[in-house]
């Protein structure tokens, strides 16, 4: 399922974009219809929903997650949590993606949170900081499926020169070392760029450890 698929052997990117990893093509399009077969089944445990920011704005974007605890979006901020916005607790993590990370992450911790955000239509992620996290020395790993996005990465402080990249349908990021704590978003998504989902749109999973 994976390229460079030995034990213990961290595997090279195809690409560093100011200290991030990405590794471009990582899963063909059999593992990443696994993936999605497993997403799937946790959307319908833990259906995917619009947070609004404390600023009481709608996020463009929708988003559930796995794991031991969540990352959701209220009136009163941002955190893990450990139950949906309806009060079940998370699914576990599916072990594919899981597999994932213990490929690229090159840390020995465990995830123990995957959060699933949906892009339709023009939906789109403001310039962030991955911050919420108790520990920050732990590496992000994410997953693209779908749509092509447009993902721009800037510096450890706010403003400055930006780069960006397309990533693809199979793409995997890891984001850790002096690159963890990057500015980043996606710009926006080319729609009907691939077939991969079936009611179109761009999936990103994020795996973490959080707490
Ligand atoms: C996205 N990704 O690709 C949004 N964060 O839809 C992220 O916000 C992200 O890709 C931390 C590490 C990798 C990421
Ligand atoms: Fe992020």
């Amino acid at each position: 399922m994976r390229k460079n698929d030995e034990e213990g052997v961290t595997p090279r990117p195809t690409l560093v974009l100011r200290g991030v990893q990405v590794f471009q093509g990582w899963l063909d399009r059999t593992a990443q219809e696994a993936l999605l077969a497993e997403i799937r089944d946790v959307v319908r445990a833990a259906p995917l929903f619009q947070p609004v920011t404390p600023s009481g704005r709608r996020m463009s974007v929708q988003m559930t997650s796995a794991g031991d605890v969540g990352w959701i979006a209220d009136r009163s901020g941002y955190r893990y949590a450990d139950r949906h916005p309806q009060g079940t607790l998370w699914p576990d993590i599916p072990p594919t993606v899981r597999a994932v990370w213990d490929a690229v992450s090159g840390s020995p911790r465990a995830p123990d949170s995957c959060l699933i955000n949906l892009y339709r239509d023009t939906a789109k992620m403001g310039l962030h900081q991955d911050r919420d996290e108790a520990d920050t020395s732990h590496p992000v790993v994410s997953v693209s499926l779908g749509d092509d996005g447009l993902f721009r990465i800037g510096n450890t402080t706010r403003g400055g020169p930006t780069e960006a990249v397309w990533l693809k349908s199979g793409d995997v990021v890891v984001m850790g070392g002096d690159a963890r704590l990057v500015y980043h978003g996606i710009d926006k998504t080319r729609p009907g760029s691939s077939t991969v989902l079936s009611g179109g749109g761009r999936l990103n999973l994020t795996l973490r450890v959080a707490t």
